[in-house]
């Protein structure tokens, strides 16, 4: 069944009159790349309207967050990125939700005090209006079909016909959750933006290798840090990316080092080549070998050989600011900043990777524990809580680690656990739904969580880790087994 995307332009429009109607607004958004780029979003297009406004960012919204709001009672509260997993708790709000993770409910607010009375309910009702933009409302999957920069980009359109360069962010933002990750190219509504992007010159893709920092690594680099796909024998090891280009005639420096986009079509495809023959030679199959090549995606009106020229290298820099505490400096340089902000960008970028580096060789130290459903780590507060999940994501890519979920643990600085999930492609096909999972299982042990069907995450309080294993696993035992039978 084809779904249009009317439904959707439509609920955009309704968001974008109820903002413009508010006299100041409260931009509340997540620290990731999609939710500093939604957040960018609605900023510039609020800062072009001459709104007042304030952008505040959270790792995840709790209930604190919302009484705090429900205090400063704003006119109105803008939550991008994050929000429809909360909406139930949003009575006495006025709020307007642009987001793509799996809603709680739908559109309903009941107080607690107002369940047991009707007219009270009504009463509080009518206090409060929560509308929402999200996929899932319209039958969209919100892992592939739009991002949280996205929805907030369908709203901004509507506010004003200049915002279309913003169509380029809500692309980084996309890119940032890995939307074009399943099919190697972004397709549903990301590709209506895609395409209004790129009419317009604020966006551009084309067919190329996937390789992350193909315009800023020297390509030896590039390959020993390819963890998508991981090219066996070469990943991790830069001397064997180096001979393996040697033993191709590849020339690796000339006066600087070579990049990616330095080489001509005959040496890419020469190089492509050699990878697929020794990823199938190694058993990883040919859909593997497929994830070499794929779309990418570039900004024209950013400078050549930056990050911020590639919508991958643009999400990781947004990443590395969200990760160390500073969201609000990546929001500055998507805001237009090149300057203080955007040094200090690059400098939390390098940090990152550093950090990224230490945490996958502290995780081979310790070693990952497998059990019958799944595999997992416990970093205790050797790996940052906010990088945890992707340093999950590279064990994932590993061969020999590939085939089962992967739970990472990680200290929290507020005293808890923080808990990220990533799972093979293969299980969420079978049915494994680990936004449910997590929210599921991190409740019966005292915790919150939530996120997507193959990346999410939960906080659960110390001590309760073995407990909350047992529960994961048998869910994950439950639903394949039943699947098998049907
Ligand atoms: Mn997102």
């Amino acid at each position: 069944m084809v779904i249009s995307v009317q439904g959707i332009f439509k609920r955009a429009k309704e968001i974008a009159m109820l903002i413009s109607a508010a006299e100041r607004i409260v931009v509340v958004s997540h620290i990731d790349a999609d939710g500093i780029t939604a957040a960018s979003i609605a900023a510039k297009a609020l800062e072009r309207l001459g709104k007042e406004y304030r952008v505040d960012f959270v790792k995840q919204l709790d209930e604190q967050k919302i009484e705090e709001l429900r205090d400063e009672n704003p006119p109105l509260v803008w939550f991008t990125d994050l929000g429809s997993g909360m909406v139930h708790k949003m009575y006495g709000i006025n709020a307007v939700v642009t987001d793509h993770h799996v809603p709680s409910s739908l559109d309903v607010i009941v107080p607690p005090r107002a369940r047991k009375n009707l007219s009270i309910f009504f009463e509080e009702l009518s206090k409060s209006r929560v509308l929402q933009l999200n996929p899932h409302l319209f039958n969209r999957d919100g892992a592939t079909d739009i991002s949280g920069a996205g929805v907030t980009y369908l709203v901004a359109r509507e506010l004003g016909k200049d915002n279309v360069d913003l169509s380029a962010l809500a692309i980084v933002g996309a890119i940032g959750d890995m939307q074009d990750s399943e099919n190697l190219r972004l397709i549903g509504t990301n590709r209506v933006i895609l395409k209004e992007g790129k009419q317009h010159g604020f966006i551009d893709y084309f067919i190329d290798a996937r390789f992350f920092g193909r315009e800023t690594r020297p390509i030896f680099k590039m390959l020993q840090y390819s963890t998508d796909p991981v090219l066996p024998t070469i990943t991790g090891d830069d001397k064997a990316a180096i001979k393996f280009l040697k033993s191709l005639g590849i020339p690796l420096k000339r006066e600087r080092w070579r990049r990616w986009i330095d080489l001509d079509m005959d040496e890419k495809r020469l190089i492509l080549s050699e990878l697929t023959r020794l990823i199938l030679r190694s058993g990883y199959g040919s859909v593997i070998a497929k994830r070499l090549i794929g779309e990418v995606y570039i900004l024209p009106k950013e400078e050549q050989g930056t990050p911020l020229h590639d919508a991958k290298e643009f999400a990781t820099l947004l990443n590395a600011c969200g990760r160390y505490g500073d969201a609000l400096i990546g929001l500055r340089v998507c805001m237009g900043d090149r300057d203080s902000f955007y040094r200090r960008a690059m400098n939390m970028l390098n940090r990152h990777r550093r950090n990224l580096v230490d945490g996958l060789t502290f995780v081979k130290e310790i070693g990952i524990v497998k059990r019958e459903y799944l595999q997992y780590f416990h970093a205790g507060s050797k790996i940052n809580e906010n990088i945890v999940g992707i340093v999950a994501s590279m064990v994932l890519s590993e061969e020999g680690f590939n085939e089962l979920p992967i739970i990472a643990f990680a200290n929290s600085d507020d005293g808890k656990i923080k808990v990220s999930v990533r799972s093979p492609r293969t299980l969420v096909n079978k049915g494994l739904d680990f936004s449910i999972i997590m929210r599921e299982a991190s409740e019966r042990v005292g915790g919150t969580g939530g996120g997507h069907n193959i990346a999410a995450g939960a906080t659960i309080p110390r001590g309760k880790e073995d407990e909350f294993l047992d529960i994961v696993e048998e869910m994950i035992k439950n639903k394949l087994n039943k699947t098998k039978k049907l």
